[in-house]
């Protein structure tokens, strides 16, 4: 069977804005209160996608959700028409209201895990919705997030989507940013990797003790055991609580895999030799090359810096591979000079590709955060709604959709504007026609 891998990408959403809402990750911290441009960051996410796509790597969209959360508000006593909502909030609780409007259900790679029929004991690729429950503006993306993943992988003969696990912590699930995949074909069956930050039952255990650890091992094994995986085929890890510390609040932060390869820098894990020995033992006979970053040449802060991690790793032919990575790899002496030296090392990687995804980025979210992965068999393929693939034609019409609709610059004290939920529902209204979503949204009922 012939099976490839297809990046989906969140479509940055229409009130995409800077209010310092993740603590633990330092360029949300970092950014909070200043302007953002819902335009830009729409376009450096489709030109990003775009130029995937032209390098053979198929693209699908993944649409944004409705912001601000008006359900949310009325369940936490706000009432009255919309404006009054909003006016109240704005008033009362601007932190609330400014989470109730975040466009983080961007970064896809947090929408849920994903694996692929090669792995799942019923042959189905299976999705598991992230229920991201360690911060309150993410903890209600899920339940619209299972609806757009439900109307984009549409048949149900092939894909097999589970809810999001139980909405506590020691069940923080963030999807697929502490997951990776490794295998030789992506055909074959993989050895599912999945890296957690804290046990959620064991208080006697390593944790980090300034951020908080997002994944608990609890949740991982949950996923691995809905989606039906193998265990010969899994294994799990602890990330350096050391690292959750420094700012890196997801794995795809510190390291990243596809394929055959796994990068990674020599801090991001506990027990790395152990973890390695473990990864190459399920992986039989199939090599695994690993890349260690080491220390002295990229520091943890340079890797939360330049997001170097948060990079795609993608195919290019059946031996070698490009590093896609941020702007911000560029402008940091060591990573660059990394890069430069990594293209001529032993290893598949032989290219590097920057882009600019910097809305993005101000917001903690790099390349890699702004996908989800999902390996797919050409059957599969035509199971997948046709309307949320890119292609020329809709790369267009979504770059029109989007200078018709969004603001330039979004100001923290935009926020309070009704006429933005007014200008967001139109656009999201228009969009469900252009990618054939149906109804998703609670306003089309
Ligand atoms: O969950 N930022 C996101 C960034 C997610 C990045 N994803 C991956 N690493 N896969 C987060 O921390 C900031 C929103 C704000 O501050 O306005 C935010 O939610």
């Amino acid at each position: 069977m012939n099976s490839f891998e297809m990046n989906f990408d969140g479509l940055v959403g229409p009130t995409h804005n800077y209010a310092g809402l993740s603590s633990g990750n330092v360029a949300s911290m970092k950014n909070a209160g200043e302007n953002s441009s819902p335009k830009k960051a729409a376009k450096q996410g489709l030109l990003k996608a775009k130029a995937l796509s032209d390098l053979g790597v198929p693209q699908g969209i993944l649409a944004p959700h409705l912001r601000p959360d008006l359900n949310v508000l009325r369940s936490i006593g706000f009432s009255g028409s919309e404006e009054q909502i909003i006016s109240k909030a704005f008033k009362q609780a601007p932190e609330v209201l400014a989470a109730c409007y975040s466009s983080s259900a961007m970064w896809t790679a947090n929408a849920a895990t994903v694996s692929p029929s090669a792995d799942t004991a019923d042959g189905k690729v299976h999705f598991t919705v992230a229920n991201l429950n360690n911060k309150f503006h993410r903890s209600i993306e899920h339940e619209l997030t299972y609806k757009i993943l439900q109307a984009t992988f549409s048949d149900q003969k092939y894909f097999s989507h589970h809810k999001a696990l139980p909405a506590v912590s020691h069940f923080g699930d963030e999807g697929a940013a502490n997951h990776t995949r490794f295998c030789s074909n992506y055909s074959d069956k993989g050895v599912e990797f999945f890296v957690f930050g804290k046990y959620g039952f064991r208080a006697d255990k390593p944790f980090p003790t300034k951020f908080p650890a997002r994944q608990t091992i609890e949740a991982s094994q949950a996923v691995a055991r809905l989606h039906g995986l193998s265990e010969d085929k899994v294994v799990y890890a602890q990330q350096n609580p050391d690292v959750i510390d420094a700012g890196v609040f997801h794995n795809d932060v510190i390291s990243v895999g596809n394929k055959d390869v796994y990068f990674y820098h020599e801090q991001a894990l506990l027990d790395t030799e152990n973890v390695l020995s473990q990864l190459q033992e399920k992986m039989g006979s199939e090599k695994l090359h690993c890349i260690k970053v080491p220390s002295s040449e990229v520091s943890v802060q340079d890797a939360v810096e330049s997001y170097l991690f948060n990079s795609q790793l993608i195919s290019l032919t059946e031996s070698t591979m490009a590093i896609v990575v941020p702007e911000e790899c560029r402008s940091n002496n060591n990573v660059w000079n990394y890069l430069q030296k990594l293209i001529k090392l032993d290893t598949p990687i032989k290219e590097v590709k920057v882009f600019d995804v910097k809305e993005s980025m101000k917001n903690g979210g790099g390349p890699a955060c702004l996908r989800l992965r999902v390996a797919l068999t050409q059957e599969e393929m035509s199971g997948v709604n046709p309307k949320t693939i890119l292609t020329d034609s809709l790369f267009n019409e979504l770059n029109l959709w989007v200078d018709k609709h969004y603001r330039d610059t979004i100001h923290p004290s935009d926020l309070a504007d009704p006429r933005l939920i007014i200008e967001a529902r139109t656009a999201l209204d228009e969009l469900t026609s252009i990618l054939n979503l149906g109804s998703i949204y609670d306003f089309q009922h």
